[in-house]
């Protein structure tokens, strides 16, 4: 399938997926979130694509949320349908087993927001501002927003943040843990890639052992998510690079990992 509204490119490991409507701030329509469910599929498919970076074409917006001319359309029933249906686009992200890193290149907000929570990780430029505005729209969250932003910051910043609809600025989003770093504009792509190569010279099989454990385990009772860890922890243990990994420490050298 060509893609229109979003590019996918996968290089070096590393899967690039950029919102591609720097028109209408790469807001979501069906199209894009059609598109996007496609390029996840393709890199959860492609064992060359270990990691995830995820952003914006242009230099002003991540993703300015739903694309509103849409949302204006919707009747009860569409609601939820269009709600449930950018839900589990966006779930892929965690379930995937490759982690995604959120490149947050200027407005994340509302639906853009919501899924940049899912990625693994966030990153933002200096410049980014990031909110869930729904509530001025007379809407709210819909796309994960209200559950995640709450784990991810607590509850009372995601009231705070939900409840006024304003954005806050990429320092304060550090300041709060919604992202892990800031950068300079153009050192954003850069910084992600830094910390997915790092991830890729990894054991396969462990990062993606441990992302099921985090992103299940949150779901979970810390006994049921402890005894997770555990099952997975055996998972490891019966891999050939738990034996390359050990024994190249012990013989100090670097470990050759095949993702077995
Ligand atoms: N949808 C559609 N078009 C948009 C969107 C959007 N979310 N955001 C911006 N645009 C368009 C503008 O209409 C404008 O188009 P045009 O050039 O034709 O007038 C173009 O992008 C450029 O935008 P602006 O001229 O407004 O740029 P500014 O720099 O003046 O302002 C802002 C930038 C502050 C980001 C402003 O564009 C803005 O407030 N945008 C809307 C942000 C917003 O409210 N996002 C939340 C949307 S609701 C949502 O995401 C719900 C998710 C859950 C849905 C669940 C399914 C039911």
């Amino acid at each position: 399938m060509g893609y229109e509204n979003i590019l996918y490119e996968p290089r070096d490991g590393i899967g690039y997926i950029t919102f591609n409507r720097p028109k209408v701030l790469n807001a979501l329509n069906h199209a894009t979130l059609t598109e996007l469910q496609q390029a996840l599929e393709a890199a959860r498919d492609d064992a060359a694509v270990r990691v995830l970076i995820v952003t914006g074409a242009g230099d002003k917006a991540f993703v300015a949320g739903a694309d509103i001319s849409e949302l204006a359309r919707m009747n009860p029933v569409t609601g939820q349908e269009t709600s449930l249906y950018g839900q589990g686009v966006i779930r892929n992200f965690e379930t995937m087993g490759k982690p995604s890193i959120a490149a947050i290149n200027g407005f994340a907000l509302g639906g853009g927001c919501e899924l940049a929570l899912a990625c693994s990780m966030r990153v933002a430029s200096k410049t980014a501002r990031i909110g869930q505005p729904e509530v001025k729209l007379g809407i709210m969250p819909g796309y994960g927003g209200s559950q995640r932003l709450s784990r991810l910051v607590g509850k009372g910043l995601a009231h705070e943040m939900i409840l006024t609809g304003e954005m806050i600025s990429a320092e304060e989003a550090l300041r709060i843990g919604l992202v892990n770093r800031v950068t300079e504009p153009g050192e954003l792509i850069s910084t992600c890639e830094a910390i997915a190569k790092k991830i890729m010279a990894m054991a396969p099989l462990a990062v993606r052992y441990s992302m099921e454990a985090i992103e299940r385990g949150a779901e979970m009772p810390q006994e049921a998510g402890l005894y997770l860890e555990a099952t997975l922890f055996g998972l490891c243990a019966a891999t050939d690079d738990m034996r390359e990994g050990t024994r190249a420490f012990l013989e100090k050298r670097p470990a050759l990992f095949k993702g077995k």
